[in-house]
């Protein structure tokens, strides 16, 4: 088994001795040779069920007991493998961590994406937090940075976490509604602890609806400190910076997604990796001197607040690469068990008290979820650094110690495993924990910097463009729309006009609630450019997928053209038409059908394209479903190209405003609508061009009836 990091497949390397084939003969567990497992054992052809049939009873009792729990939070996620590496070598000064200060290395990383609130079975693309957990195997033994897609969380203290997870939860006595938040028992709890409402404004942000997990950020979310070799510490929040840009789905279409696709984050993760597209991440640092501690207007432990990049910026350290599929999704992604106490040797906690109460909480849940103490020991949680300590026995042991003694000091075993050091202070390499100073009472309070839970909720509110702000407000009121009683709604109002007295007015207007009046704190005005998506990189089409929608006598050579150009870029092309199998071109060529219409719908598309061909043209033109398509795509701010004929589709659809190229025109590009009659090179790059800005919200998107 490896023991090193030298390399990003260590890890794999060690996975393989535990990798099963399904090659060769049906045996029992026990090896013996199966040759039937259709018909039990009985007496006489009709006659009763043997007990002595071993096969049929361990067949039976093992998928009896199939199922362990699920997460009590984060039970839906899916998993990949990658490698992690440092850029350079200048972090040394900052933390003894080697993964992050040894260039050479690639460290082997497993990850797990989640949602929150929904249980194993729910759909991906309800309005929830992401989880974004990453397990890096190093050298010097594994550190899980288990972080969400936000970067502040609901509660200031994990005793509440309880409280919070019961709220936000399908209520109690009828278990409904499923992976939802819009519901009257979250807002209760959110109208009752102000400390929520910036990590609402999140949540009711595009940032809940991630297009995919290789676009959107991750957070540590809490203040770590970094210690250098030296023993300094320095104040660190962790981030990660998708390559490809934070961007996300529109509401209404999640909610279609979650009827025709519920896999859709997971399915593209593992489509993506599979065709070679692989995730990436920058991980970010912002990195705080000690002696900064109170340098700022919120509390650094307080894990409701973020630091402003613009205030502190988030340096890029090293790049993540998420580059295998699990094999099994049990063995591997239900199974890996992260632990926000699993850190190395340079990482260390501070005294944020909802950290603090997380250092209990991971450790107890996994020894229930996977029964009993030696899930370390999985192949999937197994560090590649040697593992050896006196702990013993339980269930599901499955290395086997040798020696005598499993205790510390002994003669029997040659003194082994020995300390790290000479046992009289620190050692290289082995974990010393930070020595801050302690000194206070014993209480029970909330520090008063603590206390402020609007000013970072209104920045947020500032930061925002004027649609990422029209979505907040239809996400307020579509929740608070939910809640059956009146005082909840308006307690929630109450809040808001604290945040920004125009957001309360906007959501009271929706929801039946009496205006509120300006509240005694107005609006700071400041605002962090860093929070907009509207600022997130819009240079690739890597991973989009393109939707061409094709009938007998399409002009095979507009698919052609722009596939091609398409697919160079990285996009995914698949033609569409009413039945599986072929249609043949307007100049006899065939053209494959990627997927019958019928089977898939523009919400599973970033973009459409109509090529020419009057007959093709004529058929979508009356074809419902296609007309719909395109429709629906524009309502959902999606690029959409149509060539020649093509357009007539796009008439037919009836988008509302759009200008279209006209005879003699070369290409038109109108809010994401590029169409072209006669030649025009640049069609295929300005198609791209439209892909790639990810949404067109400035279209006349509600006059659309799909
Ligand atoms: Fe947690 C799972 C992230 C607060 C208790 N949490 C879990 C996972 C993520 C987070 C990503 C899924 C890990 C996986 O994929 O297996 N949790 C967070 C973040 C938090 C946070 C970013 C705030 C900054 N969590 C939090 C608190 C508590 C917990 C305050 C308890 C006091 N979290 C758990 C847990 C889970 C968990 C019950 C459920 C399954 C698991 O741990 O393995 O222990």
């Amino acid at each position: 088994m490896a023991n090193s990091a030298e390399n990003g497949s260590d890890k794999q390397r060690q996975l393989d001795p535990h990798r099963v084939d399904p090659e060769g003969k049906l045996t029992t567990d026990q090896g013996i040779g199966v040759d039937d497992t259709d018909n039990s054992l009985r007496a006489g052809e009709r006659g009763p069920t043997l007990m002595e049939d071993f096969h049929l009873r361990e067949k039976i009792t093992h998928f009896d007991h199939e199922r362990i729990p699920e997460r009590v939070v984060h039970a839906r996620g899916a998993g990949a493998y990658g490698h992690f590496h440092v850029y350079d070598g200048s972090l040394a000064e900052y933390t003894a961590a080697d993964f992050l200060t040894d260039p050479s290395l690639s460290t082997p990383v497993f990850v797990r994406f989640s949602t929150v609130a929904g249980s194993r079975g729910s759909a991906d693309t309800v309005r929830d937090v992401r989880g974004f957990a990453t397990k890096f195997y190093t050298r010097q033994g594994n550190f899980d940075l288990v972080g969400n897609n936000m970067p502040v969380f609901f509660i200031q203290d994990a005793i509440k976490f309880p409280d919070f997870v019961h709220a936000v939860k399908p209520e109690p006595h009828n278990e409904i509604p499923q992976a939802a938040s819009a519901h009257d028992t979250l807002w209760d709890f959110v109208q009752l602890q102000p400390e929520t409402i910036h990590m609402m404004m999140w949540l009711m942000s595009d940032r809940a609806l991630p297009r995919s997990f290789a676009m959107m950020q991750g957070f540590g979310v809490h203040t770590f400190r970094l210690v250098s070799a030296e023993g300094r510490a320095t104040f660190v929040k962790f981030h990660w910076k998708p390559t490809l840009g934070t961007h996300s789905l529109d509401w209404d279409e999640t909610q279609k997604i979650a009827g025709k696709d519920p896999d859709f984050n997971r399915r593209d993760l593992w489509d993506t990796i599979e065709a070679g597209h692989y995730p990436e991440y920058e991980l970010c640092l912002q990195l705080v001197p000690e002696e900064d501690e109170h340098r700022f207007d919120f509390d650094l432990l307080d894990a409701t607040k973020i630091i402003p990049e613009e205030q502190v910026p988030a340096r890029p350290v090293g790049r993540l690469v998420l580059d295998r599929n699990p094999d099994n999704f049990f063995a591997e992604t239900e199974q890996v068990a992260f632990h926000l106490g699993n850190v190395v040797p340079g990482i260390d906690f501070t005294n944020d008290p909802l950290l603090q109460g997380r250092l209990f909480s991971y450790l107890d849940t996994q020894l229930i979820r996977l029964g009993g103490p030696n899930f370390p020991q999985l192949p999937v949680n197994r560090p590649v650094a040697p593992v050896r300590n006196h702990q013993r026995d339980g269930y599901h042991q499955s290395d086997i110690h040798t020696g005598r003694a499993a205790y510390h000091k002994n003669t029997l075993s040659g003194g082994c495993p020995a300390l790290a050091g000479d046992g009289a202070g620190p050692a290289p390499g082995a974990f010393t924990h930070y020595q801050e100073r302690v000194d206070g009472n014993k209480i029970r309070k909330r520090s008063e910097s603590f206390q402020d839970h609007y000013s970072q909720a209104t920045l947020f509110w500032n930061s925002m463009a004027d649609w990422e702000k029209a979505h907040i407000v239809a996400a307020f009121r579509f929740e608070l729309g939910k809640v059956e009683t009146v005082p909840i709604r308006e307690g929630v109002v109450d809040h808001l006009n604290h945040v920004d007295h125009d957001l309360a007015l906007r959501v009271a207007e929706g929801i039946g609630v009496e205006p509120p009046k300006p509240s005694n704190t107005p609006n700071h005005g400041r605002s962090s450019p860093a929070l907009s998506q509207a600022n997130a990189p819009r240079e690739s089409v890597r991973t989009r997928k393109v939707a061409v929608l094709a009938a007998e006598g399409v002009d095979s050579a507009d698919i052609a053209s722009a596939a091609d150009a398409l697919t160079n870029a990285g996009a995914v092309v698949e033609v569409l038409a009413a039945k599986d199998g072929t249609i043949q071109a307007g100049n006899g060529a065939s053209v494959e059908v990627t997927r019958a219409m019928s089977t898939v719908a523009s919400v599973l598309y970033d973009a459409v394209l109509i090529p020419g061909g009057a007959e093709s043209a004529r058929t979508l033109k009356s074809d419902g479903l296609a007309v719909h398509f395109v429709a629906e795509a524009f309502k959902h701010g999606k690029a959409i190209g149509a060539v020649g004929d093509g357009i007539e589709v796009l008439e037919r659809a009836g988008l509302p405003g759009v200008a279209y190229a006209g005879n003699g025109d070369g290409t038109r590009s109108d809010r994401g609508v590029v169409t072209r009659r006669g030649p025009a090179d640049d069609f295929a790059p300005r198609l791209i061009e439209a892909i790639a800005a990810h949404r067109h919200w400035d279209r006349d998107r509600d006059a659309v009836p799909a």
